[in-house]
């Protein structure tokens, strides 16, 4: 497909889509058909984080970008079956790019076929929304004449570049599970991360905002149930083979995720959103 701003570059024998408009940069890889980097005119480094362990060899999931979790968050009932689903693992299918001076709009449809089970009942389309913001819309149809369930989450890592001046707001007095201790508990106005962090509040509004070095991200989206927030920490890192020991210290996910029980009815279609804004500017220190 050729496109303008677009070009196809080969990268360990993987395919990664790499695109340079006038307001922004960004890379996505055909692996998982993820958004692994970005950063618009006015950014001196990436919005996003990526592990320098991260492989891009199409073997596992890319440690970093904007993930996608899908048909399940999480570890599946079937110990069998992998962590976040298949959306991540599988390759996926350029089918549309649009731009004009102002934004590129990028459509890539997930190879359910390739999945080691039978998805052949759903397919999954990521669009990107591309321009000085980030907008990534995961659309889910049901094809069948059947209700189905599934959960799933758009994994975005932020570089933040240091955790220890960061700050994250828009998630106060919010209940969340705590995934550490399997308890819930309510959430700090202002949360300050200083440990591992894993957690999954309950909201289908909020907007989050990341006051950090790397700009003040502010993170906000559309038909979620749940925002995830998890930082691993340094022992949980270190446990990682695709995540570099001190990699906790520049980034933190969060995710606009439906983690309590999703509906899709017979032939109907779901779409769930994340945006992404960056203000200039951080926490004063
Ligand atoms: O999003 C938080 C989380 O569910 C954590 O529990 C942690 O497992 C993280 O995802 C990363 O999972 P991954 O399978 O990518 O290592």
């Amino acid at each position: 497909m050729r496109q303008k701003y677009l070009k196809t570059e080969m990268i360990e024998g993987q395919v990664l889509y790499s695109i340079e408009h006038p307001k922004f940069k960004a890379k996505i890889s055909q692996h998982g058909g993820q958004l692994v980097s970005f950063m618009d005119t006015s950014s001196k480094q990436d919005w996003l984080w990526l592990s320098r362990k991260a492989s891009l060899f199409g073997d596992r999931a890319i440690r970093g970008g904007a993930p996608i979790c899908w048909p399940w968050f999480g570890p599946s009932s079937n110990s069998q079956l992998p962590q976040h689903g298949y959306a991540r693992l599988l390759s996926w299918d350029l089918i549309s790019c649009e731009s004009d001076e102002n934004q590129m709009m990028i459509r890539l449809s997930c190879k359910l076929d390739e999945a080691a089970i039978d998805l052949s009942h759903l397919s999954l389309v990521v669009e990107y929304i591309l321009s000085d913001e980030i907008t990534i819309n995961l659309h889910t149809e049901n094809q069948t004449d059947k209700t189905i369930q599934i959960s799933q989450a758009i994994h975005t890592y932020f570089n933040i570049e240091n955790i220890s001046n960061t700050e994250v707001s828009g998630l106060g007095g919010l209940p969340f599970l705590d995934q550490l201790t399997n308890s819930k508990s309510e959430g700090e106005r202002d949360l300050v991360i200083d440990q591992e962090v894993d957690r999954i509040y309950e909201t289908n509004n909020a907007i989050i905002e990341l006051n950090s070095p790397n700009g003040i991200f502010e993170i906000s989206g559309s038909h979620f149930d749940s925002v995830v927030v998890w930082n691993p920490w340094q022992d949980k890192a270190k446990l990682m083979s695709d995540f570099d020991d001190m990699g906790y210290q520049q980034m933190i996910c969060v995710e606009m995720a439906n983690t309590q029980g999703l509906t899709i009815y017979p032939k109907k279609d779901f779409t769930l959103s994340q945006r992404i804004k960056r203000k200039v500017g951080s926490r004063q220190y």
